[in-house]
């Protein structure tokens, strides 16, 4: 494969408007607050800003329930706002991807009000609509992904529609050619305005199985995912999406894959596929998901997560598919809590999953506040969180016969919402985010944790970052290097390499907060650092040790060594 596209050296950061930067006082964040932000990730090394959805919506799903896919919500400003932040971004040599939501729209869009007038409206198509099943209940057993049945009853025309995610989030009939015209529109719509990536929001889902079977449950989690993830006609639909817009207006595109397969992404990612740049899966991210359930807890599984990131990191070189790498975004706690020690080790955790993400193959995405370090906010009451997913979860955790305080205890854990409390600026009141009341608080931690203090700190989180973001483009290898996993099974330690020709990348990192020995592997000893000459090139203590065959790592420890040319010393 060649990797000469600039997206495969490129790092992308993830902004959620709405908790990002605020101008106007109202509480929430807005496109202009962006624009006044672009130098701070310009310094960063960023090459292409991914905003989220900022278009006309009811915000039940905080914008991922569109009503207009061409207007900008008044909220977050104007079109000219808009295409300023176009020329901003162009001016300092970086590029906007915008997020493509287009399996379900708001119900409250103009072609669901129109889809639910009658039966034989021209737009009643655009969606799903079927009978009430046998027993005069729903169509089938399919359950939304955010808690209770996947259909809604419209008195109207005495008939269902399919929300696989919010009641206010209709699917998309993606059989209908017109529904798909629509999309390739509106595509084309901001494709002409400049953007030059698309993320696209579960679009693995938009094929279903057109018997909209009941599922069995044989298999779990017996939801009905399996009869529309990754469905029939799903790489027919992407291919005349590639076809029509991606190709012609050379678009980098991101898959967002929900419950996908690895032979899947490798499809889905493929240049010779002709379908997307590159895709998000979501395996590595359900490692402390007992039996695969989000809504329960258990420490996350420190193999499972080394061995789904290896497999993926073997299984798509060899695929020749792309990964999109990330271990943060808008709908996952903060790793930082999640996988090390935010208090105690916070600065050591937080470099420790940059470095280990950074080395490995792919495109790597920094959501905001990842390059600062901010953690899972401490929630002390339900009241504070604003996230639909987890208000459904704790009313039917509780329904379930759970207690509040079991729910609540789950929910500080699992919500959406750890990710989205306002980015932290300054020390200033609400951090320097906004002069209002914000929409959801602000983390009680930010004087501490905080923008300006971390660019004032030569060996902060963010000057790790932005060295990281620069290795990438100085070192082929971070690109092309073969991966190989050095570590089985070692109980704290992940280390693998990446290999090319004439040079070796080494990682290695203490995921415990103990200290520990790691011992490189014999042949890996003989054939690779016997009589080489190396570099750190990164690390996150004071101590720069050298690579040799037995390592010390003290708690969170974690180094990236550049093994130079193959040739011998002698
Ligand atoms: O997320 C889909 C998705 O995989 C997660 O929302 C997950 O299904 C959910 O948290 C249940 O565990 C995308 C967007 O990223 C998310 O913000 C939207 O809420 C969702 O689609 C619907 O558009």
């Amino acid at each position: 494969m060649t990797y000469q596209e600039w997206w495969r050296k490129s790092t992308i950061y993830q902004v959620y408007p709405k908790s990002f930067m605020d101008t106007t006082g109202n509480g929430v964040g807005d496109i202009r607050g962006l624009i006044d932000k672009l130098d701070y990730l310009k310094n960063l090394g960023i090459d292409m800003v991914w905003l989220q959805p900022v278009y006309v919506s009811p915000q039940n799903d905080n914008g991922y329930d569109v009503a207009d896919y061409c207007q900008i919500n008044p909220d977050y400003g104007t079109m000219e706002d808009f295409d300023e932040l176009v020329r901003e971004l162009k001016s300092r040599g970086m590029e906007l991807m915008l997020d493509i939501v287009v399996n379900h729209s708001s119900t409250e869009h103009r072609w669901f009000q129109e889809s639910r007038k009658s039966r034989d409206n021209p737009y009643r198509d655009y969606y799903i609509w079927k009978d009430p099943g046998p027993d005069g209940g729903y169509p089938n057993n399919w359950q939304s992904k955010f808690g209770g049945p996947a259909w809604q009853y419209d008195e109207t025309t005495g008939q269902y529609f399919l929300t696989l995610f919010d009641k206010t989030q209709a699917d998309l009939n993606w059989e209908n050619p017109k529904l798909r015209e629509e999309v390739i529109k509106l595509m084309t719509f901001w494709a002409e305005k400049g953007v030059r990536g698309f993320r696209l929001d579960v679009i693995n889902l938009i094929s279903k199985d057109q018997q909209f079977p009941d599922d069995d449950v044989s298999v779990l989690p017996g939801d009905g995912r399996r009869f529309y993830t990754d469905g029939p006609r799903v790489h027919e639909f992407i291919k005349e999406l590639n076809e029509k817009v991606f190709s012609p207006y050379q678009i980098v595109t991101v898959g967002e894959m929900s419950s996908t397969t690895l032979e899947n992404c490798i499809r889905y990612s493929n240049p010779s596929e002709h379908e997307f740049s590159m895709t998000f899966s979501f395996h590595h991210l359900k490692v402390d998901y007992p039996h695969g359930q989000k809504w329960e807890l258990m420490p996350y599984d420190f193999e499972q997560l080394k061995r789904l990131l290896s497999e993926w990191q073997v299984g798509m070189q060899q695929g020749g598919g792309w990964n999109a790498l990330f271990l943060n975004n808008h709908d996952q706690p903060r790793a930082l809590s999640r996988f090390t020690d935010d208090f105690q080790y916070r600065k050591e955790g937080a470099k420790l999953l940059a470095t280990t993400l950074h080395g490995l193959q792919g495109t790597p995405y920094v959501f905001q506040g990842e390059e600062i370090g901010m953690p899972n906010p401490q929630w002390n009451d339900i009241s504070e969180l604003r996230d639909i997913e987890s208000l459904n979860m704790y009313r039917i955790m509780q329904e379930n016969g759970k207690t509040r305080e079991e729910a609540f205890e789950i929910i500080k854990q699992r919500s959406r919402d750890n990710s989205r409390t306002p980015m932290q600026w300054n020390s200033d009141a609400q951090a320097g985010f906004t002069t209002g009341t914000p929409w959801i608080k602000v983390d009680e931690r930010y004087p501490e944790i905080n923008a300006e203090r971390e660019m004032n700190d030569p060996d902060s989180i963010f000057n790790h970052y932005k060295r990281l973001i620069s290795l990438r483009k100085e070192y082929p290898i971070l690109t092309e290097g073969i991966y190989h996993r050095l570590d089985e099974a070692h109980p704290q330690v992940f280390a693998y390499s990446r290999s090319s020709e004439n040079e070796t990348l080494v990682v290695v990192s203490n995921f415990s907060n103990e200290a520990v020995e790691f011992e490189f592997p014999q042949d890996f000893v003989l054939e690779q650092l016997d009589g080489r000459e190396h570099t750190l090139l990164i690390g996150n203590t004071e101590e720069k040790p050298a690579l040799r065959k037995l390592i010390s790592l003290s708690p969170f420890a974690s180094y990236m060594w550049l093994i130079h040319d193959l040739k011998k010393l002698n």
